[in-house]
């Protein structure tokens, strides 16, 4: 079987680049090489590339996986998108990345790219945990293992912040302009947090070089929207079919994507626009959206769902309790959020319903649930503080919540046991250690330092909601509570 490696060995019906990849330099190191960049902005530059040309490839980094980029390398980059609904399945193979580095070995290799004159922005989509940035002060958190190690040596760095630090560092003693860094991860006000979490590392040990990145380096911030979940054998036969090339890159997507950017690059950038990017003055309104409706709903459908048995997305959707709870917490959601002229809410919503139905997408519950410490700040608790505060409804949010803290210890009601899989994991599980009743557990999660914010936490009328749906699903268990939960 040829293994995917140059365009003329594609035969079948994928599409192919509307342009010669060779012929375009590199322009954007991308950090985090996961199936989510591949399926997004890697597809946005391509579509940029063939509209209006430029050197604007992509050298995508690995922080920590060896796999996706020995798989890239060994394919020149190329790899299959494989869009799928209900209707039929399309492939589409992308040119857009020219290189693959992985920062398992150490970063001096990555650090060269990141300091190479070429490079005019820094993308990055590497998950909310990867950051170590205080969420309320955009301040680096020392006590995130990759910041304290890049504190100790900055001049060998391996996390996010000490690299975009040192490559700086590198470019100003060079004389080469900054780079703009581009955080595409699904936190809120996402260029900010990242322009706080680097300034405030770098003054550390270089406060005329923190001052500088201050004046001079543009830190955008984006929305950015495509379910992708994670390639299966499925993917990769698929791929094979479209390509008549074996493609261990290749991933599977929706038909629907969505990008919104802040149009700040002084170094320039590709016209994304061809790939349908949004252009804006403030992506606040729209990432506020996508989290608390989009992310918040998954979320909460990924905790019921697993623990209900349900193992993908859209097997949650198919049950008609589940469903209702769904568009509940979109609804709440929708409640705690600015008008947005450009946006009908409730079309949106609509159209998040059918994508989570989208029964040709394998996106697993056990997926979204990972993480949960990271992701419930700006999904659930910020809607849910806002809620509070104007006096409304906090089903939906503490119900989430409650679940959430179900899942959270770890075994389902037959007593088998699954791994929490969260960077605060171990520390979950010692606070829940012997817990039994639902007051318990409920104060041991509200008391993990900077997780829950103060004003949940000191609301009675909050940490009552939760504990009650709680104490329903502990005692009446899972399904009699989605049942009750949706009446
Ligand atoms: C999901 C997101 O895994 C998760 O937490 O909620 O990855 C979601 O699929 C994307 O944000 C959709 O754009």
């Amino acid at each position: 079987m040829t293994r995917l490696k140059h365009l003329a060995d594609i035969n079948g019906p994928a599409d192919l680049p509307g342009y010669d990849p060779s012929a375009h330099g590199t322009g954007i190191v991308h950090l985090g090489l996961g199936a989510f960049h591949r399926a997004h902005q890697a597809v946005y530059t391509d579509a940029a590339l063939a509209a209006e040309g430029g050197d604007w490839r992509i050298i995508g980094v690995s922080l920590r996986s060896v796999e996706i980029v020995e798989a890239l390398s060994a394919q020149n980059g190329l790899y299959t998108v494989i869009e799928r609904d209900d209707a039929a399945s399309t492939g589409r193979v992308i040119g857009a990345i020219s290189k693959a580095l992985s920062g398992a070995g150490g970063g001096a290799e990555i650090l060269r790219a990141l300091s190479d004159p070429s490079t005019r922005i820094v993308s990055l989509s590497v998950t909310e945990k990867a950051y170590g940035i205080s969420r309320d002060a955009y301040q680096a958190d020392p006590s995130h293992p990759a910041v304290a190690a890049d504190l100790a040596h900055p001049e060998t760095p391996s996390g996010v912040l000490g690299l975009l630090s040192a490559a700086l560092r590198a470019r100003r003693a060079a004389g080469h302009d900054p780079f703009t860094v581009l955080c595409c991860d699904n936190l809120p006000d996402n260029g900010a947090m990242l322009r706080g979490g680097v300034i405030s590392f770098t003054e550390h040990h270089d406060p005329e070089l923190a001052q500088w990145i201050a004046d001079t380096v543009a830190f955008p911030s984006t929305m950015v929207d495509r379910i992708t979940p994670a390639a299966t054998d499925e993917t990769l036969a698929d791929a094979l079919a479209l390509t008549g090339c074996e493609d261990h890159a290749a991933i599977e997507t929706e038909p629907f994507s969505q990008w919104v950017i802040e149009d700040h690059f002084p170094t320039g950038r590709p016209a994304w626009e061809a790939g349908g990017a949004l252009f804006v003055e403030d992506v606040r309104p729209y990432e506020l959206m996508k989290l608390r409706l989009l992310n918040g709903a998954h979320s909460m459908l990924a905790y019921a769902g697993f623990l209900a048995g349900c193992d993908y997305v859209r097997d949650v959707m198919a049950r008609p309790d589940l469903a209702r709870l769904i568009a509940r917490q979109m609804d709440a959601a929708a409640a705690t959020l600015p008008p947005l002229d450009a946006i009908d809410l409730q079309a949106y919503r609509d159209q998040l319903l059918a994508r989570f139905a989208n029964r040709a997408i394998a996106h697993r519950t056990a997926q979204i649930a990972m993480d949960g410490t990271q992701k419930l700040p700006q999904r659930i608790f910020a809607p849910a503080v806002d809620t509070l505060r104007a006096g409304g409804d906090l089903s939906a949010f503490a119900f989430a919540t409650a679940v959430w803290m179900r899942y959270a210890l770890g075994r389902h009601e037959d007593g088998t046991s699954y791994t929490l899989n969260d960077p605060r994991g171990e520390e979950i599980t010692a606070a829940l250690k012997d817990k039994t009743e639902a007051a318990a557990i409920s104060r041991a999660l509200h008391a993990l330092p900077g997780l829950v914010p103060n004003s949940l936490s000191d609301s009675p009328k909050w940490r009552g909601a939760v504990e009650q749906k709680l104490t329903t699903l502990l005692q009446d268990g899972v399904e009699a509570a989605i049942r009750k939960e949706a009446e």
